[in-house]
Formats: C-alpha cells, sequence, structure tokens
C-alpha cells in the first residue's frame, strides 16, 4: 500500500552522524515520509535544542526536540506501520529498552567508547583516551548484556514486532559495534544477529552516518 505523505516538510536538525539524528531518520523512513536536514551552530541550535543537544524536529510551524518525543509524535501521525505495540509486556519491554538506551547505553557507554573512538577523532582530530574507553568497559558489559538477555531469542528488542526501541537503540549500537571494546563484548550474541538483521532494514541503509563516521579511526 502508498503510504499517504504529508504536505509539510520534516526538518531534522543536527547532524546526520548522530545516532539520535538517525532513530529519528529510521522513524521517517519506515513511515515512508521524506525529510531534509538543517545544521544549525550556536545560537541557532539553542533556538531548537536548548540543551545543545542533536536533533531537534520541524514539520511546518511546529517544533520537538527529545528523541523519544518526535518518535512518538510521529507515530500518533502516522499509524501505519505502527511503532509502538499494543499488548501491554511488550509495551513494557519497548520503554523499558528505551530507558536503557537514554540511562545507560548513550551516556555511560556510546559517549565514552564511540566518543573516544569515532566522534573525537574523526570530528575534532583528538587522540583516543585509551583508559577512558577501559573504564567504560563495564558499564558497556552491563549494558549490552542485559539488552541482549532482553532480546532473547525475538525477532525485534520488544517482540516480534519492529518498535521505537529498535529504531533508538541499533544506531547506538551500529557505533559501539564498531568499536575493539562493543565487537569484543558483542561477538556472538544474539544481540549482534539482530543488529545484522536491522543493518539489512531498507531504512538502516538509507541513513548511513556520513562516510567518515563508518569506521574506528
Ligand atoms: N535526550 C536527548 C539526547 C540527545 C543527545 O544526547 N544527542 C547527542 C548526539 S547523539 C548530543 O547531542 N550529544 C552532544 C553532547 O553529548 O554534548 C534526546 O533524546 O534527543
Amino acid at each position: 500500500m502508498e503510504l499517504e505523505k504529508d504536505m509539510s516538510e520534516f526538518v531534522i536538525y543536527g547532524n546526520p552522524a548522530s545516532p539520535y539524528y538517525r532513530a529519528v531518520a529510521l522513524a521517517l523512513e519506515e513511515k515512508g515520509q521524506s525529510y531534509r536536514n538543517e545544521r544549525v551552530q550556536g545560537e541557532e541550535h539553542l533556538k531548537v535544542q536548548p540543551f545543545g543537544r542533536i536533533p531537534g524536529l520541524r514539520h511546518g510551524d511546529y517544533t520537538l526536540y527529545e528523541t523519544q518525543a518526535i518518535l512518538r509524535y510521529l507515530d500518533a501521525l502516522y499509524p501505519t506501520p505502527a511503532l509502538q505495540p499494543k499488548e501491554p509486556q511488550a509495551i513494557g519491554r519497548m520503554n523499558q529498552l528505551i530507558g536503557i538506551n537514554d540511562c545507560y547505553l548513550f551516556p555511560q557507554v556510546a559517549r565514552i567508547i564511540v566518543f573516544q573512538r569515532i566522534v573525537g577523532p574523526t570530528l575534532m582530530g583528538l587522540k583516543t583516551d585509551e583508559a577512558a574507553c577501559a573504564g567504560a568497559v563495564p558499564d558497556a558489559k552491563r549494558c549490552l548484556g542485559e539488552i541482549n538477555r532482553l532480546l532473547g531469542n525475538r525477532k525485534f528488542l520488544a517482540g516480534d514486532q519492529l518498535t521505537l526501541a529498535d529504531l533508538m537503540i541499533a544506531p547506538q549500537l551500529y557505533y559501539i559495534a564498531m568499536t575493539p571494546e562493543g565487537s569484543e563484548i558483542l561477538k556472538g550474541t544474539a544481540l549482534t544477529d539482530w543488529l545484522g538483521r536491522m543493518n539489512e532494514r531498507a531504512s538502516m541503509r538509507a541513513t548511513l552516518p556520513p562516510e567518515q563516521f563508518r569506521k574506528v579511526a
């Protein structure tokens, strides 16, 4: 079925290399909606996202930031294909995984290891702080181990349906799996197979980060 295109333009603000940016782009891809990117700096950035984070969204004259809020907005706007389950336990699992992503996986793992190994060297010419990476390994083991446990033998993180949890965690895992720490922890896990399946999706292929972010520096 041809998805109905919205007439108002979607603008995603920020650097497309950001995994949170990619989660929003993924949702729009899955919903069959087109969008464009706008880069903002300084005061202009703070007008879009007062906390200086990425991304922000503009849809016509409506603006929104906080990735979860954006994803839930898009899912409410375009109910098909649904990106949130209806079954209570699957809803609970999806929200739990989103919480793990926002409270532990990004701040304790990706923001350290991915920054040190990929973002800092690529974007700012920084040298990797090996001690910082090593210090984040216990948190990485706990986070990835727990997400892997919750995935179990399911097709998607919250069950047999693609949900917002998959869209938020896949862009983080895409980078984490590239780092030596992440690839060691993820080796042979069901989570690696899940990431492989996610990477095959048209939406993931359409939202690959810029070339220089696709490898460890
Ligand atoms: N709670 C925010 C978090 C977004 C976030 O932290 N984005 C990262 C990019 S992936 C960022 O802006 N990082 C800059 C920083 O950490 O200072 C959301 O859900 O949108």
